[in-house]
């Protein structure tokens, strides 16, 4: 379902010509308020009324994540804090959150676009959506909050945590949709079930899932567990929150990116080359319409490719492929890079075996060479099973490894419910040579 017309459809054309009357709004303003980009833009030589295309936008610097930091907290906010009406910030795995800042029109416009997402997905003002991302500094919990109300849906704002309770929730009062982190959705199903509840005898119809990375068999194995459709949502603190892109229902097959706001870009990242559509690499972000933080070229180090053709569900807007991993989280196993993403596709092929895996890297301490453990669980039946078929089960998954990523791996087949769930994002992997 299209909730706005006018710009999801846009024709190509009128949409670029909007993209560049933005883009020169957006330039104009971070130059005058922004010490920091004045100060990129000069030293790149660009000035604002020098921008007449849109191809003008690759002479303009990159940001980065470290920008972003050196600039802790407020540095890079393009209004004075008094016209800012709401903060958030990403938790980052070290140090200092990046912090984000939205004036009261930021908040329409990401409410507008989390209910173009939401009605992407098939939300009505019918539905009853069950909230589970996490509330608070975190994006997750408020940007579908206010979607879901601008559509007039019924919200429930559980944010993450209490599992047994949420199950109750979603029984009692009847939820049509559910939002969370896939992996949370399939942890929920598993509690579900050890309380008796059959998932697939709520009235969930489909989940808008994301904040992380997942698989195709991923959303299989969710959809299948809960008798619903899973859709892919994405987006990042730095550039809004969720709502940058999403699937649709009608295609399930990239998501579309809001480009009336946002003008994506896909750069090799190593050399920060732009390639072609359909080239994969590091999706790149320029926000045209933000006010308190706008960014300009924000490399997202998210991996992707751009798919330009026209969609079944009417949309002109660009799709990206779902996210394969972060640069940051690709591993580099003797020279070979892995993402986790690889291995999961891997390991949810397998029969036997649960969704529920953790990579474990370290270096041998004599030969200095990497070694890659994948633990999985095994499923409750093949647990009790003979000791000989889990080795050959381990086995057939190190050959599989072996051939469709080039690497050696050790599988370590674990008991069921082994390994940790997360209400959040899920974290895969535990890389111990950072530690030495
Ligand atoms: O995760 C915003 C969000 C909330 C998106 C709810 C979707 C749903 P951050 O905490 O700043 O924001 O993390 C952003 O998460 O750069 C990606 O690496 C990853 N990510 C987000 N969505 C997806 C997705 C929110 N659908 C970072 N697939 C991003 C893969 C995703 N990775």
């Amino acid at each position: 379902m299209i909730w706005n017309d006018e710009y999801e459809t846009m024709p190509r054309e009128a949409l670029e010509a909007l993209q560049l009357k933005r883009l020169r709004a957006v330039v104009e303003r971070v130059y005058a308020t922004v010490p920091f980009y004045r100060r990129r833009l000069e030293e790149a030589g660009v000035t604002p009324d020098s921008i007449r295309s849109l191809e003008d936008l690759r002479r303009i610097p990159f940001t980065t994540k470290d920008d972003l930091r050196q600039n802790y907290p407020y540095g890079l906010f393009a209004v004075p804090l008094k016209q800012v009406v709401r903060i958030h910030a990403s938790s980052g795995t070290t140090g200092k959150p990046t912090v984000v800042g939205y004036t009261r029109r930021d908040l329409e416009t990401w409410s507008e676009l989390m209910a173009r997402s939401l009605a992407s997905a098939g939300t009505t003002k019918d539905d009853v959506v069950h909230n589970a991302y996490g509330y608070g500094l975190f994006t997750g919990g408020l940007g579908i909050h206010y979607g879901a109300e601008r559509i007039g849906a019924t919200v429930i704002p559980m944010s993450g945590g209490n599992s047994r309770r949420q199950v109750m929730v979603l029984q009692d009062f009847g939820s049509t949709v559910i939002t969370c982190t896939p992996s949370y959705a399939l942890h929920l199903a598993e509690v579900a079930e050890e309380m008796g509840v059959d998932p697939r005898s709520t009235r969930l119809r489909v989940g808008v899932l994301g904040a992380e990375p997942w698989t195709e068999e991923m959303r299989k194995e969710i959809e299948e567990r809960w008798n619903m459709q899973a859709i892919d949502i994405y987006g990042l603190s730095e550039i809004i929150g969720p709502g940058v892109s999403i699937e649709c229902e009608e295609a399930k097959h990239g998501l579309h990116i809001f480009e009336d706001h946002f003008i994506p870009e896909i750069i090799n990242p190593e050399t920060g080359e732009v390639l072609p559509y359909g080239e994969e690499g590091e999706l790149v972000i320029t926000t045209i319409t933000k006010e308190a933080f706008p960014v300009l070229r924000y490399r997202t180090r998210d991996i992707t490719y751009l798919i330009p053709e026209p969609c079944i569900c009417g949309r002109t807007l660009v799709r990206m492929r779902r996210v394969k991993g972060r640069t940051d989280d690709m591993l580099i196993i003797r020279g070979v890079n892995v993402f986790p993403s690889q291995i999961e596709e891997i390991i949810m092929a397998t029969e036997g075996v649960e969704p529920h895996y953790l990579l474990i890297v370290d270096r041998d301490p004599e030969t200095r060479l990497d070694t890659l453990e994948v633990q999985v669980e095994v499923s409750e039946a093949l647990f009790s099973d003979e000791v000989r078929r889990l080795q050959s089960l381990a086995r057939k998954m190190e050959r599989d490894i072996k051939e469709m990523l080039g690497i050696s791996a050790k599988v370590k087949l674990v008991e069921p419910r082994t390994i940790q769930r997360f209400e959040g994002k899920a974290k895969r992997v535990i890389d111990n040579r950072k530690l030495a």
